[in-house]
């Protein structure tokens, strides 16, 4: 890392201009450092080194506690503001002059409104503090839809987690070259109060402005402001597509290997997907899973006509609670180095703790367990101790099953895009779309429960079109029409599907074991994509007969997953009263072909 005195900002010095060559960006770092006022900056050059100083200088600062190093070598604990522990879409704005690009779904702003108010509270809120600078790439070097941003910002956590999210450092620099175009990512913890937190996206800028949180989506620009809101406008102006979507491959027993991608909102299923071991009899007889991706896909579709997919990101900022040697296991490996753990409990010994990571709570040891905010916590506490939406930031380098294709400049080919969501009942385990059309309505129309990855009301059903509700950066409408469109380019368009591992029975316990048995759908999903599987015509889609499924080994028999895959007609319409949510917000905005589907749905019905 380099140090700038803000004296050499000011006289734009002959050192500053070696460092930073591109004078585009050195006009724009001055003119922020200008507003922001902190004492000094730091940039941020990469590799192995600077990351260990990175978090020498947070322990030394108090940001980082360093945890049990035999046990858990490189890792650290970070506590976030107790007010700051997801993502706060109602802060979440997208800025542009008219209130028309950014669709009935967004919160908008004037970009001129939004910036004055912007520059009001990002005024000298740096004094005393250092602004790092951060330049990185999201996507692999070299690839035709990799982007460079430049992330400013005061927070010391958010440097080391975009070190480990993103491609940061010299590298970028040396991408940009000369160009002007990088993503303006300017961020400042300010004091945290909810009450003055603004998520600001400016598309026609290619900016984002954020200001009040230091968590996760608010504060590490290149994942969901970049990496979503702001690409997936830039991929419908030039048509390509970013979509919040694992990218995982799978190699069958003859030795085939394809590439899924499959949308689940937040908190429902992706890194746990994206990760999966198969069980023993199926990785006996050849079964793999590897991973490219486990939040974001950028996809576009090449010379031949085929959808291919990048990962943009080079770590995971992964859900802990749930997360178990059972559950999970490759996580758990992935973690188990050189890791940022985010409002989890910590042991005594320096180990760390989370609902779920063992089947019963730690054992009262000698000294008191401390919860996710640093407070005494025994089993009786009442509270849990790490906070639901606590999450793990692990290099990908980590994971022991990465796809050796993660780096690729030239992607993935995608054969099946998988769409999920969290539902209790009414909606079956797995069907597939009759055609890409089709597809399209059954990504748009989906439902979930909400989860504690974004600040509100946990549990209650919402329409989350792709997964994409809290991310899309410009009209819903266009981005519907943008999905219906690329059907053109495609030659052989991937396949499409919805699954569903949380439905319940009459007891409430999840029907389907899920996790790496989650296999046993995705044998057929492909099967099926290559022409290979037979699947019964319901109202739905395509469904497996319960013979279609291999069941081998599981609890779950014939009966009971046909019982899982039971589409109820009355719920049915029930569901598709509740999808007016949707339609009546999108009115005027909802393309032809939305409506001709749901016209022939409830004709089936
Ligand atoms: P974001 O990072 O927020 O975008 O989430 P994600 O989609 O990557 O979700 P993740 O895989 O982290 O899973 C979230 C929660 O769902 C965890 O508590 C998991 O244990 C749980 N989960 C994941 N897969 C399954 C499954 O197949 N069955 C069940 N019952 N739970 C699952
Ligand atoms: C999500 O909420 O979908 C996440 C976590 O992946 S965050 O980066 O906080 O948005
Ligand atoms: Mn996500």
């Amino acid at each position: 890392m380099i140090t700038i005195e803000m004296s050499e900002v000011r006289d734009n010095s002959s050192r500053l201009r070696e460092i930073i060559t591109n004078t585009h960006l050195r006009a724009w770092i001055g003119k922020m450092a200008a507003m922001c006022q902190p004492d000094r900056l730091v940039l941020c050059q990469g590799g192995a080194a600077e990351r260990r100083e990175l978090f020498a200088m947070g322990v030394s600062q108090g940001v980082f506690i360093p945890l049990n190093q035999e046990k858990l070598p490189g890792c650290y604990l970070h506590r976030s503001n107790p007010n700051d522990v997801a993502r706060s879409e109602a802060s979440t704005y997208i800025c542009t002059p008219l209130q028309a690009m950014v669709g009935p779904t967004n919160n908008w702003m004037d970009s001129k409104v939004a910036y004055i108010r912007l520059q009001e509270l990002f005024g000298d809120c740096m004094k005393g503090r250092t602004m790092y600078v951060l330049p990185f790439v999201m996507g692999p070097i070299g690839s035709r839809l990799s982007r460079v941003g430049v992330q400013l910002t005061d927070s010391l956590y958010v440097a080391a987690s975009m070190d480990i999210m993103t491609r940061m450092g010299d590298r970028a620099l040396h991408v940009l070259g000369e160009s002007a175009e990088f993503a303006r990512c300017l961020h400042s913890v300010g004091d945290c109060d909810p009450r003055r937190r603004y998520i600001c996206h400016f598309p026609l800028d290619n900016a984002v402005w954020s200001f009040g949180s230091g968590y996760g989506g608010n504060a590490l620009l290149g994942k969901k402001c970049m990496g979503l809101r702001l690409a997936s406008f830039q991929g419908f102006q030039q048509g390509w597509m970013a979509e919040h979507m694992l990218i995982s491959g799978i190699r069958e027993p003859d030795g085939n290997k394809s590439y899924v991608t499959a949308a689940f909102p937040s908190a429902c299923g992706k890194t746990n997907f994206a990760m999966l071991i198969p069980p023993e009899s199926y990785r006996k007889k050849g079964w793999q899973v590897t991973t490219v991706g486990d939040d974001i896909a950028w996809m576009w579709v090449d010379d031949t006509g085929k959808l291919r997919a990048i990962n943009p990101e080079s770590g995971y900022f992964g859900v802990l609670p749930g997360t178990s040697e059972t559950t999970n296991p490759i996580a758990m490996r992935t973690i188990s180095h050189d890791t940022i753990y985010t409002n989890v409990a910590l042991l005594p010994d320096g180990d760390v703790w989370w609902e779920g990571k063992t089947a019963y709570s730690p054992a009262p040891a000698t000294a008191p367990i401390v919860d996710w905010q640093g407070n005494p916590w025994t089993p009786e506490t009442g509270r849990p101790a790490a906070h639901p939406n606590s999450r793990f930031t692990s290099p990908m380098q980590n994971n022991p099953i990465l796809d050796p294709a993660a780096d690729d400049p030239q992607g993935v080919p995608v054969t099946a895009i998988i769409f999920g969501g969290r539902r209790a009942s009414t909606i079956p385990i797995v069907y597939q779309a009759f055609n890409w059309s089709y597809g399209v309505y059954v990504g748009a129309s989906l439902g979930s429960e909400t989860t504690a990855a974004a600040t509100g009301r946990v549990g209650v059903v919402r329409r989350d079109p792709m997964a994409m509700l809290p991310f899309i950066g410009y009209n819903i409408g266009d981005y519907l029409v943008h999905w219906f469109r690329m059907r053109a380019k495609m030659a052989d368009p991937p396949r499409i599907y919805h699954v569903n591992w949380f439905r319940r029975d009459e007891h409430g316990k999840f029907i389907w074991p899920g996790f790496g048995e989650n296999i046993r759908i995705l044998e057929w999903i492909l099967k099926r994509s290559h022409g290979k599987a037979y699947a019964v015509e319901t109202l739905l889609g395509w469904m497996p007969r319960p013979d279609d499924i291999n069941l081998d080994g599981l609890e779950l028999d014939t009966q009971a997953f046909a019982a899982a895959q039971r589409v109820d007609a009355e719920a049915l319409k029930a569901e598709l009263l509740a999808e007016e949510e949707l339609f009546l917000k999108l009115a005027g905005e909802l393309p032809k072909e939305m409506i001709f589907m749901r016209e022939l749905l409830i004709s089936r019905l």
